[in-house]
């Protein structure tokens, strides 16, 4: 039986390949490669009434299943490796939330990676999201599987309580969360904050689980209760460097022509590294204290920057 799905999956990967070859699907252990071992895993995953996905999370359709469209597209994966996927297979992304319902839950394909996530839910027509506190690092993170490479990204954030909070949005991001997960946590982000004494906007970098500032904009003016935009650009410059730029503008002005930030980062681990998306609430209160205060996202358009991408805005 296994050998018949095998070998099932492999005719059938032919045909399908362009189709499904969007993600990493199969590299179980994150490395890149989907190995022979990986492919059997996934077919005995595939087989099991109720499969235990967290041996293999890169086998999940999102509902708990391993479907013959993930074994086809892990079998092209297994031939053509993982990078050779289409970096804007998922794109353009475009979400407004506005969700009929208050109350709801962001839709898919966003979840909450990190047990830390007190508050996730739409209201208005836009996302909500609070951390619960914690003793050290009060940080909730939602994180979509949209696939990223070089891209564009905008997006409207609003603070509730600006002098405590702080909002990252990433790409090229793993699905990890700080230290907390294995492979810890790792993309490049912009973060809007206003909880050290100034109101700054940065580019940043999450490696090994480690949040790092690449640069900060501190001479902003920033208040609560105010919608603003953000636009956030990620390139690979060049094979061993990525260019990260970023702006900041109210919503309903006229959107400045000149970046806050323009910098180049040479992290090797995140050079043409592919990842999805991940939006973070931050607060700096902690335990004992409570956190009540929402950080609020809404209308985010991903695009894709490749120059294969008759679409770019680069063209
Ligand atoms: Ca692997
Ligand atoms: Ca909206």
């Amino acid at each position: 039986m296994l050998r018949i799905l095998l070998l099932a999956v492999v005719v059938l990967s032919s045909s399908q390949r362009d189709v499904v070859a969007q993600q990493c699907v199969g590299d179980c252990d994150a490395d890149g490669r989907v190995t022979v071992n990986e492919l059997i895993l996934g077919v005995n995953l595939a087989l099991s009434a109720s499969p235990d996905l967290a041996r293999c999370r890169a086998f999940d359709d999102g509902g708990g299943r391993v479907t013959i469209q993930l074994l086809v597209a892990a079998v092209a994966n297994a031939l053509d490796g993982c990078a050779s996927a289409d970096p804007c297979a998922d794109l353009p992304y475009v979400e407004s939330f506005d969700a009929p319902t208050d109350g709801a839950p962001w839709p898919a394909p966003w979840v909450a990676i990190g047990d830390s996530v007190d508050v996730a839910e739409i209201r208005g027509g836009r996302t909500r999201l609070r951390p619960l506190a914690d003793p050290t690092y009060s940080l909730a993170r939602m994180y979509a599987d949209v696939r990223t490479l070089d891209v564009e990204v905008v997006f409207r954030v609003r603070f509730e309580d600006l002098s405590t909070q702080g909002v990252g949005f990433y790409v090229r991001q793993n699905g990890g969360y700080l230290t907390d997960t294995n492979p810890p946590g790792e993309g490049y982000s912009v973060f809007i904050e206003g909880f050290r004494g100034f109101d700054g906007i940065g580019v940043w970098l999450e490696r090994d689980g480690e949040e790092i500032p690449i640069e900060i904009d501190r001479s902003l003016s920033l208040q609560s209760d105010t919608d603003y935009l953000v636009r956030f650009r990620v390139t690979q410059a060049n094979p061993t460097a990525t260019r990260l730029q970023a702006r900041i503008w109210p919503d309903g002005a006229l959107e400045p022509l000149t970046w806050n930030l323009d910098e180049l980062d040479q992290t090797p681990s995140l050079q043409n590294t592919p990842g999805g998306l991940a939006i973070d609430s931050w607060s700096n209160r902690r335990t004992p204290s409570t956190i009540e205060a929402h950080t609020l996202v809404d209308a985010i358009e991903v695009r894709c920057l490749s120059p294969l991408d008759p679409l770019s805005p680069r063209s």
